[in-house]
């Protein structure tokens, strides 16, 4: 049975600590997606909702000293309970404060999968890669290389998304090709992503690298699908198809369509 399956027939509970761009659009992306989505981040109860998920998602994108200390306490409380941890670092290297915390939380925490833009992830490692606001700039430098170097520094599975993915525990690494440039013209699409990632790292017992590449190739898929069912009508007509599709993709019409290269 596919992840995707098993996520659709277990509604995985997935705990997102996000920004205040994306919470609802990432809480009806997880539900089309047939996962169940609480949003919290109230230092009262970020440890006790950490342990009873099936899955943790940390987005540093609306960043200020409340929610890095719910970062830390449901990363904490996570931790000690095994439970799969995802760590978007939004715009590490736009500023020296975001830096500096998406390295203290990459430190302190455990991670299961650090998902960024190439920038995102140059700065969390402390190397320098260009970057504007929340979205990577352009850059030179080899990103399979650098993805590899993360993972290895960090210890944990690193997704480096853009036009293409690379998906690397350090050891393994694949490439997914699917997905559309339309994503890049609504906010969101990597933060949703980081949730959909939890979602399935959550349905896997081993937390495998296979199911983050599953995740990641089906996000790509539902993309192509939700742009080619809106026919180019644009952002705002794609970003409700996508729910739609996140919804009614099939595992094998995924089958049909994903593009995986094992590196
Ligand atoms: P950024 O802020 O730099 O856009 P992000 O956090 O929004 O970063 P993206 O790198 O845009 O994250 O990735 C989000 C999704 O969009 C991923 O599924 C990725 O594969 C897809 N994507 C991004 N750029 C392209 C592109 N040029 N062509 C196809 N898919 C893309
Ligand atoms: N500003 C702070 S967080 C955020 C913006 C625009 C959302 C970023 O979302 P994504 O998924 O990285 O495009
Ligand atoms: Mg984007
Ligand atoms: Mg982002």
């Amino acid at each position: 049975m596919s992840f995707l399956q098993k996520v659709r027939e277990t509604n995985p509970l997935i705990h997102n600590i996000t920004n205040n761009v994306v919470t609802n659009y990432t809480a009806n992306g997880l539900l089309a997606l047939g996962a169940s989505p609480f949003m919290a981040d109230a230092h009262e109860e970020v440890s006790d909702v950490a342990k009873l998920a099936n899955a943790l998602l940390l987005n540093m994108g609306t960043l200020n000293n409340n929610i890095v200390d719910s970062i830390l306490m449901a990363g904490t409380s996570a931790n000690k309970h095994n439970v799969p941890i995802v760590f978007d670092p939004v715009g590490a290297g736009a500023t020296s404060y975001r830096t500096a915390i998406a390295q203290k939380v990459a430190k302190k925490i455990k991670l299961t999968v650090l998902r960024g833009n190439v920038a995102e992830v140059a700065h969390v490692i402390g190397e320098s890669w260009s970057i504007k606001g929340v979205d990577a700039g352009s850059g030179e430098g080899n990103i399979v290389q650098l993805a590899q170097k993360a993972a290895h520094q960090l210890g944990c599975i690193v997704v480096v998304t853009g036009a293409d993915d690379v998906i690397t525990d350090g050891q393994t690494t694949y490439l997914a090709s699917n997905g559309h440039p339309i994503l890049t013209t609504i906010t969101g699409s990597g933060c949703l992503l980081g949730s959909v990632i939890a979602a399935f790292l959550a349905v896997s017992e081993q937390h495998s690298i296979e199911a983050v590449t599953e995740a990641v190739s089906f996000y790509g898929v539902v993309a192509e699908i939700a742009n080619e069912m809106v026919e180019a009508k644009g952002p705002g007509s794609f970003q409700i198809e996508f729910l739609n599709q996140l919804a009614l993709v099939t595992p094998e019409l995924y089958q049909q369509r994903t593009l995986i290269q094992k590196l």
